[in-house]
C-alpha cells in the first residue's frame, strides 16, 4: 500500500473497527486521511495517532448526514492530498429506541434517520470521492449479517444494511468503468462504542464463540486486515462483494 492514499472514516476510539482498519493500512505503508464526526472522536483520534507514531496526511471533519459536508471534506482533501486511492467508510447511526422490541414499530423518522446516515451515506461518499480517485482505487464499507437475515434487535439497522449492500452492488457497476472496486466486509460482533448498551449484544457475542465454526469472536485486527486486503491490488478482481469477517458464523444453517 505504500504508493497508495486512504481515507479513513469513523473512528471514534481505540475499539473501533476503523482504527483497526488504520493500522493495518499503515502497517502496510499506506499514507493516511482521517474523517470524524464529533469534536470527542477528533480529539480521541488525535491521541491515538500520537501514542501509535502514526502521522496522518490530514485530519477535516465530515457529517455523512449532511451533502455540503461531505462535498466540503472531499474537496479539501483533493485540494490538500491530491489524488485517493482508498475509502473506508466504517460508520452508521440509528436511534437506539429502534434497536430494540418489534422492527413493526419503526417509526418513519427513525427509518429515514438510519437509511440516511448508514446507507446513503455511502452513495454521497462514492459520489464526492471519485472526484478525486482519478487513478482509480477502492471503498469499503461495514455491514452485518443482520443485512441477510433476522437477527433480534437488529431491525431499522438491518434494513440499512441491506440498502447498503445493495448499493455496494450498484455502486460496483457505475464505478468500474474507472477502474474504482467497491466491496462490503460482513463483521462478526465486536464490542465498540456503538455497540455499547444495544440489548442483545452480549447474547450474540456468546452465540458466536460457541456455535462459529472457529469458535471465536472476530476482532478489529482480523476485520481491519481483511479491509486492508480489498482495499489493496491483491483483490483488484472483486468488486461487488461482501467479505464475510466472522468466524464463519455466516455458514450455519
Ligand atoms: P464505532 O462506534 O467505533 O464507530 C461508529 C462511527 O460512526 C463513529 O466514528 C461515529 O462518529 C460515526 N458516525 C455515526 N454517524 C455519523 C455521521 N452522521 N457522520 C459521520 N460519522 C458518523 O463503532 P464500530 O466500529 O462498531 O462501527 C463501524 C461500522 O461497523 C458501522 O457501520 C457498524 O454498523 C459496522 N459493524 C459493527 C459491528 C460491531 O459488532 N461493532 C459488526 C458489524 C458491522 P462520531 O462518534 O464522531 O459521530
Ligand atoms: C443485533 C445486534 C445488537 C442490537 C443492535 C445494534 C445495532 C447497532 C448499530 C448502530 C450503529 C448503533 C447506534 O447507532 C447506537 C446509537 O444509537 C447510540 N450510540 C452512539 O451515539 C455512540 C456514542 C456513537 C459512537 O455511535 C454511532 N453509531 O455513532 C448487533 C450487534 C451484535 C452487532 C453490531 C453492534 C452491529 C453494528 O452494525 O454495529
Amino acid at each position: 500500500m505504500s504508493n497508495k492514499t486512504v481515507v479513513v472514516m469513523g473512528v471514534a476510539n481505540e475499539r473501533s473497527i476503523a482504527w483497526g482498519i488504520a493500522k493495518s493500512l499503515h502497517r502496510h505503508g499506506a499514507k493516511l486521511i482521517f474523517t470524524y464526526r464529533k469534536e470527542r472522536s477528533y480529539e480521541k483520534l488525535t491521541k491515538l495517532l500520537a501514542d501509535s507514531g502514526i502521522e496522518p496526511r490530514l485530519t477535516v471533519s465530515c457529517d455523512v448526514s449532511d451533502d455540503r459536508s461531505v462535498e466540503a471534506a472531499f474537496a479539501r482533501i483533493g485540494s490538500e492530498a491530491g489524488v485517493v486511492h482508498g475509502v473506508v467508510h466504517s460508520l452508521a447511526f440509528a436511534d437506539k429506541e429502534e434497536l430494540q422490541g418489534e422492527f413493526v414499530n419503526t417509526s418513519r423518522s427513525g427509518y429515514m434517520l438510519a437509511q440516511d446516515a448508514s446507507a446513503y451515506s455511502l452513495v454521497a461518499v462514492a459520489r464526492e470521492a471519485k472526484k478525486i480517485m482519478t487513478e482509480g482505487g477502492a471503498l469499503v464499507t461495514q455491514s452485518y449479517i443482520g443485512a441477510e437475515r433476522v437477527v433480534k434487535n437488529y431491525n431499522v439497522m438491518g434494513v440499512a444494511k441491506a440498502a447498503l449492500e445493495a448499493g455496494v452492488r450498484y455502486l460496483a457497476e457505475d464505478l468500474g468503468k474507472y477502474g474504482i472496486r467497491v466491496n462490503a466486509v460482513s463483521a462478526g460482533p465486536i464490542r465498540t462504542l456503538a455497540a455499547k448498551g444495544v440489548s442483545g449484544f452480549n447474547e450474540i457475542m456468546s452465540l458466536a464463540e460457541s456455535r462459529a465454526p472457529l469458535r471465536k469472536n472476530v476482532d478489529q485486527d482480523e476485520v481491519g486486515d481483511a479491509t486492508m486486503f480489498l482495499l489493496s491490488d491483491l483483490s483488484r478482481g472483486i468488486t461487488g462483494e461482501v467479505l464475510h469477517v466472522d468466524s464463519g458464523f455466516h455458514i450455519l444453517g
